[in-house]
């Protein structure tokens, strides 16, 4: 097993509204864990945290708050900001709304936010409200890396074209986007490196 690159997670806070955000913190990056409904946003970040931290499940709006997690990295101390999923039919107008309006509060003028991982389901690529969200976070000035997920629901000797055909289809990523799954524990090391990989390089080029 190779080491852990990402080390003692912890939850720091579970906000609902925008009032409960925290405060930026000097020097502490954050990445932002986004996508829709149900993809898997939770489970990934435990699989990168190494610790069941963020509460899953199989019926889509499990996380309704901001979650807030905070770990080290060889890079210094990071935050993982697990967001609420979008695009879930079942919602109502007010709750779709109270979504927009939380998830504004945090994004807008968040200047240590360094990345939003957008995840997106290997099954499916990249659907309408994906592309919706996408122009969103470059409109706020915000780097994105797409990340797959659930990727043990198509086999391996497809993994390739799948990608190739998605990124074909267009999308925005600053690099190419890294297959996982959450489950099967695959893709996770990769992302990690590729991660803290993206903090060293930013403090580089802000410090330039
Ligand atoms: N097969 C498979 N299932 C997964 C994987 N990752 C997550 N799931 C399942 O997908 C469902 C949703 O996972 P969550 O991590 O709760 O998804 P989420 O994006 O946080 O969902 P919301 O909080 O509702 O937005 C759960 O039943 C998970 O077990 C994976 O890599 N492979
Ligand atoms: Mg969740």
């Amino acid at each position: 097993m190779t080491e852990r690159l990402i080390t003692n997670a912890r939850l720091e806070a579970t906000c609902f509204t925008p009032g409960q955000l925290l405060p930026e913190e000097k020097d502490i990056p954050e990445i932002a864990i986004a996508g829709r409904s149900n993809v898997g946003k939770s489970s990934l970040i435990n699989a990168l945290l190494g610790a069941k931290l963020a509460k899953t499940g199989q019926t889509p709006g499990k996380t309704r708050s901001i979650n807030f997690y905070r770990a080290e990295t060889p890079e210094g101390a990071v935050r993982f900001v697990d967001l609420p999923g979008y695009g879930y039919a079942k919602r109502s107008k007010d709750e779709r709304n109270e979504w927009q309006r939380l998830i504004s509060a945090y994004m807008n003028g968040r200047e240590n936010l360094r990345l939003v991982c957008h995840l997106v389901d290997f099954r499916h690529g990249l659907l309408k409200n994906d592309r919706e969200l996408q122009e969103w976070i470059r409109d706020c000035g915000k780097n994105i890396l797409v990340v797959f997920t659930k990727g043990d629901k198509i086999s391996r000797g497809k993994w390739r074209s799948t990608r190739e055909g998605y990124i074909r289809d267009g999308m925005y990523s600053y690099d190419v986007p890294v297959i996982t799954s959450a489950e099967k524990k695959e893709g996770i090391d990769a992302l990690s490196e590729s991660l803290v990989k993206f903090l060293k390089n930013y403090d580089k080029i802000s410090e330039s």
